[in-house]
């Protein structure tokens, strides 16, 4: 029954204590020096959104330029150092923080942790990463001549052989490319081995692996999983980087090297580097589905299977990439057939919070709105990949629009669609405010129709025929309309996302105070205080099932049990 000696409300009304801040220079020094773990996860979050915002502009940029024909808005070297750094940016220092926001903030709490196994690591990983960020965009500035003209680098966000060699690609501006991937590489396998640390060593009392909630569970697999992933990234970096001052020849296909190789190693990173990025996301989703259809969660070890499922074989489907540089049909075979291969466990997640959601009592509120989303666009966005992981449709298909509107339907429709639903979910248990409700409403609305007027229309382009990376294009091809609709649609989604930042800022100041559990949820985050103590927790909780506060809360549910 109801244990009444659950002590987790042993920490509902304790208040942080005060910390000496006096000054702005005080704050900002507490924040350089924190080695807390849901102050660095709130740093983790900040860098990512403040490089949103600067991507978003490169993106839009990109889609002026593109919005009709004959363009000269920018210059043609600008085009690719835009697309390149849109690229780059997206994913290593929007995405990969975006893992470590959520793993930090979340994840001790959930397992009734005082912090992260290793709090120095925990500091060092972010302030690596956040100096790779730095080092990225330093070459904007600091090309060929410290002063001289800046020169962001412009070989794609994969940099494939032989566009990287010195001889097409002189000055500094692929070397900041180089080295800001190493160094936010290191920062990401210290935060890896810190979340596999905590979940296997700080879980309280009665958590059992197997009574996780599923967001830590996500979160731990992928811990493990950005150490196999980052590797080859790293090492193929190390390599580029001799090649470029120390005389080797590794993708120097005129001496004896291997463009292909390049390509190799880049994609056994890439490829599962999507599901590293889309882990997050199915967290949230697990989470914010139970919570919103009153419902636990269906499934719950083929859930956990599934993502173990996922991420392994995801490992073998990387050359699913490279069907057009002529593999032998046995290698296009395997690389059809492994590929197809993801589409089983990725369908049991899906049907599973399919299954959660039915019969449940849904409550649309603004992160169960983006959930919803995520689920019907993370579909297409499997469905277009079964399409382009058939090798002969991808020899038609490769390098077209088509391909762009198919991974931004996984990394924007699937991904950014869930990190809007998991800050409208846990910015209360940050800040202690609600943000605004009427604003999420908006900012879903026209997010999601920007969203579903540029890629929709793009998978469109790619199927008449336009390749990906060009500057501009002649007005007899037939692409102008969808071209500008698609910009238009680019245009909405950046009103929203300003939409989106305005709330942030408003709901810290103006929100509705939100208590410590404000969405009556299941988890032990929402135990303890809003925001909680510098300690978390001020006695360890003991953990007797799955959704440990829901079933504390509600001793009368017909699910009510201890496993
Ligand atoms: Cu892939």
């Amino acid at each position: 029954m109801a244990d009444q000696t659950l002590p987790i409300h042993g920490a509902l009304d304790l208040t942080p204590p005060r910390e000496s801040q006096h000054t702005l220079l005080d704050i900002l020094h507490d924040w350089v020096i924190t080695v807390d773990h849901k102050k660095l996860g709130l740093m983790y979050m900040m860098m990512a959104i403040f490089f949103l915002l600067v991507a978003g502009a490169e993106a839009i940029c990109i889609r002026i330029q593109l919005a009709v024909p004959n363009n000269h808005f920018i210059s043609p070297q600008t085009f690719n150092r835009l697309f390149t750094m849109h690229g780059t940016t997206m994913v290593f220092l929007v995405g990969m923080p975006l893992v470590f926001a959520w793993a930090n903030y979340i994840v001790p709490l959930q397992i009734g942790a005082r912090d992260m196994a290793f709090p120095r690591l925990n500091a060092f990983s972010f302030w690596l990463t956040f100096l790779g960020g730095i080092f990225l965009y330093y070459s904007f500035i600091g090309g060929p001549g410290l002063y001289g003209t800046g020169s962001a680098p412009d070989v794609t966000w994969w940099a494939y052989a032989p566009l990287t060699a010195k001889a097409f690609s002189p000055g500094h501006a692929t070397d900041y490319w180089a080295l800001a991937l190493i160094v936010t590489g290191f920062g990401t396998i210290g935060g890896g081995i810190n979340i596999m640390a905590t979940v296997l060593s700080m879980r309280c009392k009665g958590m059992t692996l197997m009574r996780m909630p599923l967001f830590t569970w996500l979160m731990f697999v992928n811990g493990a999983f950005v150490l196999i992933v980052i590797t080859p990234l790293t090492a193929a970096q190390v390599m580029l980087l001799i090649d470029r001052y120390l005389g080797g020849h590794f993708f120097d296909t005129q001496a004896g090297g291997s463009a292909t190789v390049w390509m190799h190693f880049f994609w056994i990173f890439g490829h599962p580097e999507v599901y590293v990025l889309v882990f997050p996301a199915f967290a949230i989703a697990s989470e914010v589905i139970q919570v919103f259809s009153r419902k636990a969660i269906f499934g719950y070890p083929a859930m956990v299977a599934a993502v173990v499922g996922i991420a392994f074989v995801s490992l073998g489907v990387w050359a699913h990439h490279m069907f057009t540089i002529g593999m032998t049909s046995a290698g296009n075979a395997f690389f059809v057939l492994s590929t197809s291969l993801v589409g089983i466990p990725t369908g049991i997640k899906i049907f599973n919070w399919l299954a959660t959601m039915w019969g449940g009592k849904i409550r649309f509120a603004t992160p169960m709105l983006f959930c919803t989303a995520f689920l019907f666009q993370f579909l297409c966005a499997g469905l277009t990949g079964i399409m382009l992981s058939v090798a002969p449709w991808d020899w038609q298909l490769h390098s077209s629009y088509f391909v762009i509107a198919h991974f931004h339907y996984v990394l924007v429709g699937a991904i950014v669609f869930n990190v809007f639903a998991g800050i409208y979910y846990w910015f209360p248990k940050a800040t202690g405010r609600m943000m605004s409700e009427t604003l999420g409403k908006w900012h879903f609305w026209l997010f999601f129709i920007g969203f579903h007027v540029t890629f929709d229309t793009m998978h469109f382009v790619g199927f008449e025929g336009m390749p990906r990376w060009i500057y501009t294009y002649p007005a007899d091809r037939g692409w102008q309309h969808l071209n500008l609709v698609v910009s238009i649609g680019g245009v909405i989604q950046a009103i929203a996302v300003l939409l989106f930042a305005y709330n942030l800022i408003w709901s810290l100041f103006k929100g509705k105070i939100a208590g410590n559990d404000p969405w009556d949820a299941w988890t032990l985050e929402w135990a303890t205080s809003s925001p909680p103590p510098i300690y978390n927790f001020a006695t360890d909780p003991v953990v007797r099932s799955r959704r440990p506060l829901w079933d504390l809360k509600h001793p009368e549910d017909p699910d009510w049990k201890y496993d």
